[in-house]
């Protein structure tokens, strides 16, 4: 709740889109760097920082894959202003993972980690979201290396930058700390529903000092 909802009112076609953006057909490709190769062997998915029983949490390829599946409806909000609507993530749930790998109660802020060392920090609630999903799979099909083959986080909530692709891992912290874009001029929070575009526009309190 709280959330506008994505579509206006049933049997109308409208869309409701975040302040500043524009429809995208089709499903553009947007990300900094190279598609990385997907090694199965050497993959896993690693829950790791302030957990509750202090241990790391790993799982391999097939572990995750045996994860429970559950799909999210969720439009894609690109801070470059193309939305891509009504897309449909399958994959694990955040809450999935938050139950399996429970944080400690200092927890207040979490980064998502994928290869070649991107980032995206989060405050622990956006993550906890219920709609927030490590997607496998998109419109019913497996990802493919571009859209984050093997995973790729999806937070409904947030500007798409907040959902790496080729996720490996979640940090759990203890205070806020800029990732990847939100350390190169994007919006600590990244709420597209405020415009929260760039780090000029955050107010004290949004997030650490630049
Ligand atoms: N690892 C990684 N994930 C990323 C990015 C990136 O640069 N690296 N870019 C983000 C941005 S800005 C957007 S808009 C979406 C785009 O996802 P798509 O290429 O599947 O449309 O991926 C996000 N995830
Ligand atoms: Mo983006």
């Amino acid at each position: 709740m709280g959330q506008p909802e994505s579509r206006e009112s049933p049997g109308s076609e409208q869309l409701e889109l975040p302040p500043g953006q524009r429809l995208q057909r089709g499903w553009p490709v947007t990300h900094y760097g190279p598609v990385p190769k997907f090694k199965p062997d050497r993959w896993e998915f690693r829950v790791f920082g302030a957990t509750a029983d202090g241990d790391k949490h790993c799982w391999n390829h097939e572990e995750f894959a045996a994860l429970p599946f559950e799909s999210v409806v969720a439009d894609l909000h690109c801070v470059t202003k193309f939305s891509m609507p009504g897309a449909e993530w399958g994959g694990v749930l955040a809450r999935t993972i938050l139950d399996l790998a429970p944080p400690s109660p200092q927890v207040t802020h979490v980064m998502v980690w994928a290869e070649y060392g991107f980032s995206s920090n989060m405050r622990l609630a956006d993550f906890a979201s219920e709609r927030t999903v490590f997607a496998t799979h998109q419109g019913g099909e497996l990802l493919t290396a571009e859209h984050g083959f093997p995973l790729r986080l999806v937070v409904p909530h947030l500007y798409a930058w907040k959902g790496p692709k080729w996720v490996r891992g979640v940090e759990y912290m203890t205070a806020d700390r800029r990732g990847f874009w939100e350390e190169r001029g994007y919006h600590n929070i990244g709420d597209p529903w405020r415009e929260q575009r760039y780090s000029y526009q955050e107010e004290p309190g949004d997030g650490p000092e630049l």
